[in-house]
């Protein structure tokens, strides 16, 4: 038995009012390690499954304590995620500490200002909510939507983690808005800060087993990572635990400690109050769907099935992660790899032991290397796999064999296999605002909708009686969220970042500049003659933390300085491989100069059925760096007829009007309907 972990002092610092029981958490790594050596305190035996923790005595450790991130002194001296905080927030100032700043995250919200605007600094709160899967009930949509207008910017913002944002809180309504969240079965616990951020699943209400599976599963992992401190009723419900019910399978896990990888008299058994080294997070799926990003994740965890269709257990990936720093080579994206297959009984042991590794291992001198992706660069997966084995007391057995991935946007309408249908809506960049707004609210609180949030920036409509198809179609429309087929492609799988104004990491636009990039890729197309029904997989952010996953997309653009951004291409319509850094500092008036020549010759010279993406990987990046420095215009082509419209003015008018909200003109509006109809007719004829 290893005693030393989790062995508990009390620290009481200088502050009187806060008095801390300190655990040994940057500790108890140094007394395990990897397979060998006189400091074990875990022995694998070869030819067993099984690995034992030893009652041998270990070696004092003699190590110089490592420099440790200013953050950390913060989360160990705030009392478990509540000093400064508590008291900042009973100040008159419109802003909190620099302390507290760091400690509110864990609470689920960030202080941002805004910065178009010059002179004083005008501070507001974002606030992020947990949904696992994406699940939004019909009430707490209804809630959100209300606080947005009350006490927000007056919209919702759908994140590419399945979440919603409330962007600009005043600090005097931060306890109003909370407390709100909390009593409506909402929750903001965890959604930033170190520990376990949203629990991603695909957002189908599918009534599939292995889909109805994998959202439980989800749930399940959310809440055994959930902080258990009660730190954040304290601050925002006077202390009232407002919450579901825990699976006891999960409160059992949670407390497990056989394998040393718990603080036993701790307040938080498994984050300690140092928490993680930094953001974890973690995406469960089925087999070929890939609405998930799996491989962007701390942990990837996909479901086995049997014949029958019968959940059996877990593929693991882990080490996955965007993040990077500009022109700062020791930092990276990189995908998850496999780990290794557990029974679906063991899930939630072997994902404690992956995020103790993490917990004692990953760096905590300094926050750009600390995210686990590092670790298990440094350590390679063997190692990794080994440290994890002794906090799971079990070896992982082999991987499975899996079949392709696949993107699935689930938009428009579905059938649930319950006998209710589902209808997937694209929102622009998970923007919710003005009437499509108020449309959604009437459509969701008239049929008393539930709602999921997809990874993609985008809302599903569940449990609609088959009689309610039609009229929600028309009132959707009406509110402008067209049907997917509406759409353009290039819209449809795009996303951004928020970026500018509020996001104090942004370098240029992201969300405000997609509109007008899309609209001058789609030209592009045209100008070359790719046709309307073809896309590229397009992602933007405003700077190179990569919130929009743009390290995936067949054409990424990262900013990297003001209104110019980096050019990544290589990513996978299916999101499976990683992109590279094609261009850099390209000024956001010069991007035709770097796609006409990249789409004129992946529409001349890809192969059968080659994506954008895999053509700039097959032609590799010196070759298309030549086409585009020679680069003079498309050869004179008849790729363009001219084709005039005429119409009533009665149907101008309403075109007109459709065409606004979709920011385009009727004339654009009309060319796209026309092509959509033709494409369909001919798709017909091909059948
Ligand atoms: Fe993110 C920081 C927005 C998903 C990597 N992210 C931020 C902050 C909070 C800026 C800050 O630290 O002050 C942004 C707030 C902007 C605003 O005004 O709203 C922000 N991130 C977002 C969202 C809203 C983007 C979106 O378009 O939806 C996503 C919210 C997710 C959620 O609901 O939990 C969001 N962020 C992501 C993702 C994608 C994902 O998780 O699948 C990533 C890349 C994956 C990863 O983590 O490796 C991501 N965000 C980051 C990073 C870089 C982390 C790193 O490892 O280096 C930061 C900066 C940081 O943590 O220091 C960051
Ligand atoms: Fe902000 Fe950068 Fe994330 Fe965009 S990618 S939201 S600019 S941190």
């Amino acid at each position: 038995m290893i005693t030393s972990i989790g062995a508990a002092n009390t620290t009481v610092f200088n502050d009187p009012k806060i008095q801390i029981q300190r655990f040994n958490g940057l500790k108890p790594c140094k007394l395990l390690s990897v397979h060998g050596g006189g400091k074990f305190g875990f022995s694998v035996s070869a030819d067993s499954s099984i690995v034992r923790a030893l009652s041998t005595s270990v070696k004092p450790d003699n190590s110089p304590e490592l420099k440790r991130s200013k953050v950390e002194i913060i989360k160990e001296q705030s009392n478990y995620i509540r000093y400064p905080l508590n008291e900042e927030l009973l100040t008159n100032n419109p802003n909190i500490n620099e302390s507290a700043t760091q400690v509110i995250k864990f609470h689920g919200s960030y202080q941002q200002t805004n910065r178009d605007e010059r002179g004083t600094k005008s501070y507001s709160f974002m606030l992020r909510t947990k949904n696992p899967c994406g699940k939004v009930s019909n009430r707490l949509y209804l809630v959100m939507d209300d606080l947005a207008d009350q006490f927000g910017i007056g919209t919702l913002r759908l994140t590419t983690r399945q979440t919603f944002q409330l962007h600009g809180v005043l600090k005097k309504d931060l306890t109003v808005v909370m407390s709100t969240i909390i009593r409506n079965m909402g929750s903001t616990l965890g959604a930033c800060g170190d520990l376990n951020r949203n629990v991603l699943a695909p957002a189908a209400p599918l009534s599939r087993k292995d889909y109805l599976f994998a959202q439980e599963m989800a749930e399940n992992i959310a809440a055994l990572l959930t902080p258990q401190s009660g730190f954040y009723y304290d601050m925002w419900v006077d202390g009232e635990r407002i919450m579901s019910a825990e699976p006891p399978e999960v409160v059992k896990a949670r407390n497990d400690n056989s394998h040393g990888t718990n603080f036993p008299d701790s307040a938080e058994p498994i984050y300690g109050t140092q928490f993680l080294p930094r953001k974890f997070k973690i995406a469960v799926t089925v087999p070929t769907d890939n609405s998930v990003d799996i491989l962007t994740n701390d942990i990837g965890v996909v479901i086995i099935s049997d014949e029958d269709g019968e959940p059996q257990g877990f593929n693991l990936y882990v080490g996955g992660g965007m993040g990077r720093t500009h022109r700062l080579e020791t930092t990276f994206p990189r995908l998850a790899e496999p780990l290794g297959y557990v029974s679906k009984e063991d899930i939630l042991y072997a994902i404690k032991a992956i995020v103790v590794t993490q917990r004692e291992n990953g760096r905590r001198d300094d926050r750009k290397y600390s995210r686990m992706k590092y670790l298990i660069s440094s350590w390679g997966i063997e190692k990794f796999r080994s440290v994890v084995e002794q906090y799971y007391g079990k070896k992982f057995e082999p991987f499975r064999n899996l079949p392709e991935w696949e993107f699935k946007s689930y938009l428009g309408w579905h059938e649930q296999g319950n006998g209710h249908l589902f209808c997937g809506l694209h929102v622009d960049n998970g923007r919710v605002k003005g009437a499509m707004k108020k449309t959604l609210r009437e459509i969701i609180e008239k049929y008393n909708l539930n709602v999921r949030i997809t990874p993609n920036q985008n809302l599903i409509l569940c449990d609609i009686r088959r009689g309610c198809k039609r009229p929600i179609t028309t009132a959707l429309a009406q509110g402008g969220l067209l049907q997917p087929r509406y759409v353009d492609p290039l819209n449809l799988t795009s996303m951004a970042c928020p970026a500018l104004p509020l996001c104090p990491l942004a370098i240029t636009e992201a969300e405000r500049g997609i509109p007008e990039i899309l609209k001058r890729v789609r030209a592009v197309f045209e100008k070359v003659g790719l046709k309307y029904n073809e896309s590229v997989v397009i992602r933007i952010t405003g700077c190179p933390n990569g919130c929009a996953r743009p390290y995936m997309a067949e054409l990424g653009f990262v900013g990297d300085g003001p209104n110019s951004y980096q050019i990544w291409l290589g990513g996978t319509p299916n999101q499976t491989s990683l992109a590279k850094c094609f261009m850099n500092k390209v000024k956001v008036q010069d991007l035709e100069k770097v796609l006409e020549p990249l789409f004129y010759y992946w529409r001349h010279r890809r192969q059968v059925k080659e994506s954008f993406g895999d053509f700039t990987s097959r032609m590799g990046f010196e070759k298309l760096q030549q086409l585009v420095d020679k680069w003079e215009g498309p050869v004179a082509t008849s790729s363009r007829f001219n084709l005039k419209v005429f119409a009533n003015r009665q149907t101008y008018e309403a075109m007109d009007e459709l065409a606004k909200l979709e920011n385009k003109t009727a004339h654009q509006l009309a060319m796209e309907v026309i092509r959509d109809y033709v494409a369909a007719q001919q798709n017909g004829k091909n059948e």
